[in-house]
């Protein structure tokens, strides 16, 4: 089949004469729109290393107060889509959040989602929709769309979490904005909701939509080991989910806590959606297919393009590791777009 032809082939009078109605020839840019077989990636296997970026976000905390920076974040930024995008993925943004002790981050709520994974320190805590949470390591918290947020700190560490937001998909659809508020009303800590049973009253449905705002990590690891005694299960894994719909616990990302036992060696398979691997204890390698080999201690994050093989191994012969997921999966299989390979 012949190439197809080139904006360079048609004369200047018919260019200038299309950009000037706002009209663009297709077939110069038709393969690379549609390429051949996959898509063509920007997002690129990236690692940050949390003993390289942990001084200087300490030191962010020296330079500017959180006055002048309500959000105190280092991006961890892609550098395929270019660092000033600020995003790790197509739909993934993530950012190390730096909370002193004292400190107060105000209440504002928006249109992307949010979840904090604690990453060191005790003592802080996120206040959503009026629920006051505490953050251990570990732990993860959700920020559902348009709730309320504020973050306080009453102990004497640093403390420092893994912010994960949907923001880049939001921003493209141009619906990312923000709201600023005042402190919350402290209203009663959500039921606590277990084996299927939530309090209720009569006549009365939970309103709720996001019924669970807290994924305490003592559970999630306990709730780890108990599946890892079944020798026959490979991949010892747990999604966040929403305990009362059983979906995905926030409607565009998707979130998960992966276990690998001493020695294990996990093949995943490619699949369409960008995935962010942390590691929240033990160490664990990380080879994406003819990208890139990492190897991850404690607080490390990577991230591997969609339609991409990975393999994780642990390669401590004693220790397992525990990594957190997120993935771009809920919003491709909303969109008809996911596939396995
Ligand atoms: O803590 O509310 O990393 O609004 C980026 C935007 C954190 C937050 C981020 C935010 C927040």
């Amino acid at each position: 089949m012949d190439a197809l032809g080139r904006l360079e082939d048609l004369p200047q009078d018919y260019r200038d004469a299309l950009s000037a109605q706002n009209l663009v020839p297709l077939w110069p840019s038709l393969r690379a729109l549609l390429p051949p077989h996959r898509p063509a990636a920007q997002t690129r296997a990236t690692l940050w290393r949390y003993q390289g970026l942990r001084p200087l976000l300490l030191r962010a905390g020296e330079l500017t107060p959180i006055e002048r920076a309500e959000r105190r974040v280092l991006v961890l930024a892609n550098p395929g889509h270019g660092l000033e995008k600020m995003q790790a993925s197509p739909a993934i943004y993530l950012g190390m959040q730096l909370l002193l002790p004292g400190e107060w981050a105000p209440a504002h709520r928006h249109t992307p989602n949010a979840v904090r994974m604690v990453v060191e320190g005790t003592g802080a805590h996120t206040t959503v929709d009026g629920q006051k949470l505490p953050m251990e390591r570990g732990d993860l918290i959700l920020t559902p769309t348009g709730l309320w947020h504020e973050h306080g700190h009453d102990g004497t560490e640093p403390v420092v979490w893994l912010d994960v937001l949907d923001l880049p998909v939001v921003v493209y659809l141009e619906a990312s904005y923000h709201v600023n508020g005042s402190r919350q009303p402290q209203r009663a800590p959500a039921p606590a909701l277990g084996g299927g049973l939530r309090p209720m009253r009569f006549f009365e449905r939970a309103a709720h939509p996001y019924p669970l705002l807290r994924y305490p990590w003592r559970e999630a690891r306990a709730a780890l080991e108990a599946l890892a005694a079944d020798a026959e299960r490979e991949c010892v894994q747990l999604a966040y989910l929403n305990p009362e719909t059983g979906a995905d616990a926030l409607q565009i990302l998707g979130f998960s806590a992966l276990m690998l036992r001493p020695g294990q060696m996990l093949a995943l398979p490619a699949r369409s959606p960008a995935a962010v691997f942390h590691v929240i204890e033990g160490n664990a390698d990380v080879h994406v297919d003819g990208q890139a080999d990492f190897v991850l201690g404690e607080a490390d994050t990577c991230c591997a393009p969609g339609y991409t093989a990975v393999r994780l191994a642990n390669r401590s012969a004693t220790r397992p590791a525990f990594l957190f997921v997120a993935d771009e999966s809920p919003l491709h299989r909303k969109l008809g777009l996911y596939e396995e390979r």
